[in-house]
């Protein structure tokens, strides 16, 4: 049996530029199990992160007993790894949810899904009675599928019409979304992964693709060991596995990616590495771009960012003189204080030399969940579906056409209220009924004192939905049993667009109900209707609220409409038709066509309808920039190190499925801080250590590593419950995508 705990990659098939990645079919089966003695093979694709491995799990005797990689399949070519292969299907035969629960007497106890429902239900309606719409809250995530995200859509925008409804997207990919608005007009992802097999340059921006997104990062592999090896350039405060691999790995302080990118930008256009006429032709705001961008010399830079203003124009001319650039972007600029500013820079950097929509060039602003696109895409973000822009009547009147209710049912007074916002609602006590689902905020949200806090108001109402007992269950009023991948049938699309379908496998356990099921329970009980009287849902499975939603996108960036579960039982097939966007230089700027009119990068304050027409965009993409600021929070005598918080590879999130996957729980069973050489031996610290890691929020016990950081940042791992990173965190988030910033907190650290 191959060990892919410490091979994690699995073996190369190295391939020249332009050749087709080679196919290797990763396999893992229960013991006892061989490939041919399992009953059947269900066509899926791997729930574990955004990559969509497409995948077929292995049945037997009415479970899973294990997953075998797609050969056929574009995303994967038949491999998976470390938590594809053992924490997918593992989990689900441990300690579920198999019964709905209620508070009694302040313990949980088991009931029965009347009881439950029942309960939801009265509260529901008694608080719409007396407080309105505005007194619920939904929070879910970036894991259900497409069909639960918008049926749940449409039961919060045209059955109740409230606007507090955010995914823990939010956490996630809420500025790749906002990057992708803000220069193209909307959401969808430029490039694909076929672009790593033919490109000569990859910048990979806060990204540690090789622990989280394993299989990508196998294709790179594939690249950097076959002939014509493209570059690799790397901005990671950390020596990543990435890193490692990078010919620039530029380590920037955490909280300065803003000045780094303003110094890329500048060297490109000092030294003239412009494509003048597709900038002419396709853009908009280069002169203003230059202007800003003009102070962000190497040497401002390096001053700013601590590295080397050498390596920062090695970076620059490799991006400036390459024929083929692909970039990617991810948790280390999402998740700081200038999140979609910089984001925004890695596009200008692409448009000014027209690096987009060609074969191995283009832009990647990654996702992270597994479903987080469809999130976005269906309107459980709070966005209106199918990328339509709250601030346009038209599309409001679209929606209420196709769902037979009155336009002002549909909130679209303000933008949608974000995450944190609705957080904060809770918290003073408007929120009173929260429903969570798919997610566990009480591990993965920032400053968890407060979060816990807020969960356990007596005025709040708490319903949490999920598979396993959580830190979020145990705080919840009612909790309701999830069936999980596997055990539902449903589709859902990856970081680059390829939507897959995941068929049922197996039943779920005990009373455990697909999330979508719940969902419609809800509007039926809640006797939900449209303007005509008749049920507001009209679908009763999961190919029924596919084809509803298929209509909802006709005519949107995110058509659906050329999709069907009939297409998709043949593999993964990207919305749009195309494997890239934009290879015509048209982009979807066209004012009563855009997903957002955009906003301040500085301030977030929103552009009006005005002002965006005005500038006449017509097709063309917006380069946008301001100057680099601080982060809120700085090193200081009390707290002099900068802490930093993310992935570990044999973890996902806080670990619901991959702590029950033995392979992966016993690779990393406990948290810890990773320490930089340096301030290890200045702070008189050994590996292994017990140590205190201390922020002005709270604090965590646990053991260091030597190691990776850069000098004067720290690392914590997020996945732990226990003695967890977001104890340090702070409530705070970038001004445009509203993404907390996770990755900058200040620090003390003592040995205990
Ligand atoms: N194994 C595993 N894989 C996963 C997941 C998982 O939990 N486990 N989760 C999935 C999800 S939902 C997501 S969103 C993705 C996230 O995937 P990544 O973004 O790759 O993961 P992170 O570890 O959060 O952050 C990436 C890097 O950002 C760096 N960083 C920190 N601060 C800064 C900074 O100020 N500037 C820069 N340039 N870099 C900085 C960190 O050192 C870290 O190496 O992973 C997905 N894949
Ligand atoms: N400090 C720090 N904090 C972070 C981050 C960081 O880098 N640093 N990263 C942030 C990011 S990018 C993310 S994505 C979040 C992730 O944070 P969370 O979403 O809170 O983490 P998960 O553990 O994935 O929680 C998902 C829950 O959904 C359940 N679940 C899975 N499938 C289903 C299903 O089909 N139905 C139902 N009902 N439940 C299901 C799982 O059992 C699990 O409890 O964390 C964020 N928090
Ligand atoms: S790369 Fe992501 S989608 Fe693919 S097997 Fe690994 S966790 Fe699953
Ligand atoms: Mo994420």
């Amino acid at each position: 049996m191959v060990n892919r705990i410490d091979d994690i990659w699995g073996p190369r098939t190295p391939h020249a530029r332009d050749a087709r990645w080679p196919v290797r079919v990763d396999l893992e089966l229960a013991d006892g199990v061989t490939e041919s003695n399992v009953d059947r093979w269900v066509p899926s694709a791997c729930v574990l992160c955004s990559n969509g491995c497409g995948c077929d799990i292995a049945v037997k005797d009415g479970r899973m007993v294990g997953v075998r990689g797609r050969s056929g399949d574009m995303v994967n070519h038949g491999r998976l790894g470390p938590k594809g292969l053992y924490g997918s299907w593992q989990a689900h035969r441990t300690d579920r949810l198999t019964k709905p629960r209620v508070r009694r007497g302040g313990e949980l106890v088991e009931t029965d899904w009347d009881t439950a429902m029942g309960e939801v239900v009265r509260r529901s309606k008694a608080l719409l009675a007396e407080h309105g719409p505005l007194s619920h809250g939904f929070y879910t995530s970036g894991q259900l599928f497409l069909e639960e995200y918008y049926t749940l859509g449409v039961i919060g925008k045209a059955g109740l019409g409230t606007p507090h409804m955010d995914g823990n997207t939010r956490l996630c990919t809420a500025t790749a979304a906002a990057a992708l608005k803000e220069t193209f007009g909307a959401d969808g992802q430029p490039a694909c992964h076929a672009d790593v097999d033919l490109t000569d340059a990859m910048f990979l921006y806060g990204h540690n693709m090789a622990a989280t997104q394993t299989v990508l990062w196998a294709r790179v592999l594939d690249r950097l060991e076959g002939p014509d090896r493209p570059r690799l350039v790397v901005v990671d405060p950390r020596r990543t596995p990435v890193a490692e691999r990078a010919d620039v790995h530029l380590a920037p302080l955490p909280g300065t990616n803003q000045a780094l990118m303003n110094g890329l930008v500048r060297a490109v256009i000092a030294n003239d590495w412009v494509d003048h006429d597709y900038v002419a032709a396709h853009t908009l705001g280069f002169e203003d771009l230059k202007a800003v961008v003009e102070p962000y010399t190497p040497e401002h830079v390096a001053e700013i960012c601590r590295i080397s203003p050498v390596d920062l124009l090695r970076a620059a001319e490799i991006f400036g003189t390459t024929g083929r650039v692909l970039s990617t972007v991810l948790q280390g600029f999402y998740q700081s204080h200038q999140a979609t500013a910089a984001s925004c820079q890695v596009n200008n950097l692409h448009l000014l030399r027209g690096l987009i929509g060609r074969p191995g060039s283009g832009v990647l602003q990654m996702n992270g969940q597994p479903t987080a696109q469809n999130t976005r895409e269906s309107g459980a973000n709070g966005d209106l579906p199918g990328f339509r822009n709250w601030d346009n009547p038209d599309h409001v009147d679209e929606l209420a056409r196709l769902w037979n209710v009155d336009p002002l049912t549909i909130p679209h007074w303000a933008p949608p209220t974000h995450a944190m916002q609705i957080w904060r609602y809770a918290e003073q006590g408007t929120i009173r009924f929260l429903w969570i689902s798919a997610t566990n905020p009480a591990v993965s949200l920032p400053d968890l004192a407060r979060i816990r806090d807020v969960l356990r108001r007596e005025d709040l109402f708490v319903v949490v939905q999920d598979g396993f007992p959580t830190e979020t269950t145990e705080l919840a009023d009612v909790v309701l049993p999830a069936a999980l991948w596997g055990e539902k049938q449903g589709t859902f699309t990856n970081a680059t667009r390829v939507v897959h379908l995941s068929e049922q496998a197996v039943q779920p356990p005990g009373e455990a109900r697909s999330d979508l099921d719940i969902f419609l329970d809800y509007a039926r009980r809640m006797d939900l209707r449209d303007r005509d009287g008749a049920p507001l849902i009209k679908w009763k499975d999961a190919e029924g609220a596919f084809d509803a939603w298929r209509e909802c996108s006709r005519g949107r960036p995110c058509d659906y409409t050329d999709l069907s579960y009939e297409k998709l039982r043949g593999g993964g097939i990207p919305w749009g038709g195309a494997e890239r966007l934009y290879a015509d230089g048209h982009f979807p700027t066209a004012a009563d066509y855009c997903e957002d009119f955009g906003h301040d990068l500085l301030t977030g304050a929103s552009v009006t309808p005005t002002e965006y027409k005005a500038r006449r965009p017509d097709g063309r993409a917006f380069l946008k920039a301001v100057e680099h600021t601080p982060p809120p929070e700085q090193p200081s005598e009390d707290y002099p190190l900068l802490c930093t918080t993310g992935r570990s590879v044999y973890h996902f999130h806080t670990r619901t499925k991959t702590a029950r996957a033995p392979e992966l729980q016993q690779a990393a069973p406990n948290p810890w801080v990773e320490v930089s050489p340096t301030d290890a031996e200045e702070l008189g610290l050994a590996h292994g250590d017990l140590v205190r890691v201390e922020s002005p929020r709270g604090a965590i016990e646990v053991p260091v590593r030597i190691g990776r950081c850069r000098p004067g940042v720290v690392f914590v791992p997020f996945h732990y419950g226990f003695q967890a990173a977001n104890e340090l965190t702070r409530t705070q988030w970038d001004p445009v995508s509203k993404q907390p910033t996770f990755k900058i907190s200040a620090v003390r650290i003592r040995k205990v």
